[in-house]
């Protein structure tokens, strides 16, 4: 069978497409297409495409391959109006073979475009990078690109459990639905994996770090094969959370422990019959000995026995990954010191199928951490970043915060031992915590969106500056109209900032509200476990503020490379977004702006506050270049944003006062309500608790 029957196969479903693609068609833009709308081009780029109009063939019969060309007669016919004719231009798929890492070379020679590469994903990726330069109006006759991934493995974490409930998720229910797979496959499973694919993701970890062991009994099998078959063509594999107490909880032991040889059987029996059924399973994702799950540690072994023992069950055909987010209550060093503290002494004690899963900073996913100290400090260990897309400490899904410059930050980091972040994750990878959930706009929220797709680009291109991803997501999901993104991308590029300078600016980190993390709560200081309290972070008294992680103190800074420790030592030389990260200075400290440290504080918040203010308002001069209902949404969180914007200042101002009893700087607003008012909110009910 040719190239050409391959594209007749896919006739019907490119009928079901235009469908949705006619211009004028009458469907609400509800978000569910995310950055795949290839919504109808205009003027000029119009006439070009369907000028060009490319019959599409390909050499090869692979599913893959079909998709590819599947992918591609949708995106036309939804960019141009119309199915391609083939009136004489071609895009021809030259890939052969499974495996291959994606890698892809788009040539282009008058109406002549190939694509090609080591495997058939190389052509699916390559059709996706054409569509996305096609969307974004580019002539298809100057398209040549090049690009190898940019690190092995590019996967979410989902930290869905098998109810349905998302452990920090705020966009809804899980998007798995255990319950009637394997018999029901949703149809979202499908659009999930293209829109994964199509940004570079090729992996998923399907359950929650805090692990039930359900995944691993005979009954989720099934379950897991159907969805793992359904991603295969996509170029998506499946892995899972594993409990680590799994024989004792499912598998008739008495004991988990990693150096028991009926233990260590039955993990290889386990891994066994999964691959048996999935013969291209990842592999494990390992939550140990971490705010209560089990562990090696539970039977006085180390990670390395515990990581060693699932990795040789595993074998070659996959991976295990292990979590270095650990802390304990019986360990009365500072928190940020902890993780590195465990595992640097194990450094090269790991199998080579092991990778120790770093979080980009020591503590948790705050709005700005220095990245952590393990990056540079395992050089014999794969280490791959874990980032968190969705916003568990950002706002949830309601504030606006684009992430790619938080993870640009960690990624071009120097480390001062052996390169950037990214450098030091690039034989393994990066996992993202993702933020997909039930709801029709899958992220909660349609900017939301931006940050999986950020995420995807990143792993994929660690160097793509979040400039190039804001404007390539903003005018595939909402305009490709100058006007728009000259507004919109400069909007999401400091929108992050504007949430660390509401929440937690200079430094300051872990102020939220206790369990559910929403909303400020700086004065709970009377929690069990000492790291659990917001005081312990901030430290304020009637003197000062801040966490002297130096020599005085908890020395932190010495986990650093001393060249990095020598840029934040001091604290009238650290970039002030960092200095009460790592000291704690008097109130009146002075400021590089001139100002003392209180009035410099209030300044952020104010400044903060004000950019949600202006992020409402370039918002709701775009009301011409959006569809009415993602406006409409867009502008109501908006105002959400702002009141709790406002919330975050005010609250955290008035608590500062209560310890320092400073008058508020010349010109500074009072806060709106008494310490007592914002001490009295609470919100039970606040979603993805865990
Ligand atoms: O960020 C914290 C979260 C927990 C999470 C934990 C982790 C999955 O508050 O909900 O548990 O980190 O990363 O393990």
């Amino acid at each position: 069978m040719g190239g050409r029957s391959l594209v007749n196969r896919c006739a019907a479903l490119i009928a079901s497409a235009l469908l949705f693609a006619l211009p004028g068609a009458v469907r609400a833009e509800d978000g569910y297409a995310l950055w795949l709308r290839y919504a109808p081009l205009e003027g000029e780029a119009l006439e070009r495409l369907r000028a060009f109009d490319p019959a599409i063939t390909a050499a090869g019969e692979g599913a893959t391959l079909a998709l590819a060309s599947q992918e591609l007669a949708r995106g036309l016919t939804s960019l141009t109006g119309g199915m391609p004719q083939g009136g004489g231009g071609e895009i021809a798929l030259n890939c052969r073979g499974e495996g291959g890492d994606g890698s892809f070379t788009i040539e282009t020679r008058g109406r002549s475009i190939r694509i090609s590469g080591p495997g058939e994903l190389s052509c699916l990726y390559g059709a996706y990078a054409l569509l996305r330069e096609l969307s974004l109006g580019v002539d298809p006759a100057a398209i040549n690109l090049s690009e190898a991934p940019g690190m092995p493995l590019r996967l979410l974490n989902h930290w869905d459990n098998p109810d349905g409930h998302v452990e920090r998720g705020y966009a809804g229910r899980s998007i798995f639905d255990w319950w009637r797979l394997p018999e029901h496959l949703d149809q979202r499973m499908i659009d999930y994996a293209r829109a994964n694919a199509s940004i570079g993701i090729n992996g998923s970890v399907v359950n929650n770090v805090n692990a039930s062991p359900l995944f691993l009994t005979p009954r989720y099998l099934p379950k897991l094969k159907r969805l793992a078959d359904a991603w295969r063509p996509y170029g998506i594999r499946l892995y899972i959370s594993a409990r680590f107490s799994a024989p004792r909880d499912v598998g008739g032991l008495e004991t988990a422990d990693p150096l028991d040889p009926r233990v260590q059987a039955w993990w290889k029996a386990k891994a066994d019959e999964i691959y048996a059924e999935i013969p291209d399973f990842g592999g494990f994702l390992v939550k140990a000995n971490s705010e209560g799950q089990p562990g090696p540690q539970d039977y006085g072994r180390t990670h390395a026995d515990g990581a060693n023992m699932l990795g040789r069950a595993i074998g070659e055909r996959g991976v295990v990954i292990w979590r270095a987010f650990v802390y304990s209550e019986l360990d009365a060093t500072d928190r940020a010191k902890q993780a590195y503290a465990e595992f640097v002494p194990l450094d090269g004690q790991f199998d080579d199928n092991v990778i120790v899963q770093v979080k980009n900073g020591p503590i948790d996913f705050q709005p700005r951490e220095p990245f952590h100290p393990l990056f540079g400090a395992m050089p014999n260990t794969k280490l791959m970043l874990e980032a968190q897309i969705t916003k568990e400490y950002l706002g949830f899904s309601t504030h606006l915060s684009f992430l790619a410059p938080m993870w640009e930050e960690v990624l071009r980091a120097d480390t001062g031992r052996g390169g950037t972040v990214a450098e030091i994750i690039a034989p393994a990878g990066m996992a993202g915590v993702a933020n997909t959930g039930s709801d029709r706009n899958w992220s909660g929220s349609h900017f939301d969106q931006a940050n999986w797709y950020a995420f995807g680009r990143l792993a994929w291109n660690p160097g793509l500056p979040s400039e190039q991803i804001a404007r390539e997501w903003g005018a595939q999901t909402f305009s490709r109209d100058e006007r728009f993104l000259a507004a919109v991308v400069p909007m999401m590029l400091g929108s992050r900032q504007a949430t660390v300078d509401y929440m937690n600016p200079l430094g300051l980190a872990h102020l939220f509200d206790t369990g559910h993390h929403y909303g400020p709560a700086p004065w709970v200081c009377d929690l069990a476990r000492p790291e659990w309290n917001p005081c312990y972070y901030h430290k304020a008294d009637a003197e000062g503020i801040g966490f002297d992680r130096t020599r005085s103190g908890s020395n932190a800074l010495e986990q650093y490379a001393l060249s990095i420790a020598a840029q934040w030592s001091d604290p009238r030389m650290i970039d002030p977004d960092y200095l009460l990260w790592f000291h704690h200075v008097p109130w009146d400290f002075p400021m590089p702006s001139g100002r003392p440290l209180w009035d410099e504080l209030v300044a952020r918040y104010d400044r903060g506050v004000a950019a949600v203010d202006e992020m409402a308002r370039t918002w709701a001069a775009q009301e011409r270049f959006v569809d009415a209902e993602r406006f409409r949404d867009v502008s109501e969180y908006l105002r959400i944003h702002r009141q709790e914007a406002q919330w975050w200042r005010d609250a955290s101002i008035a608590y500062w006062r209560s310890l320092n009893g400073l008058d508020m700087p010349a010109g500074a607003a009072e806060p709106e309500h008494t310490l007592e008012h914002y001490r009295s909110l609470t919100f039970p009910e606040a979603p993805g608790n865990g």
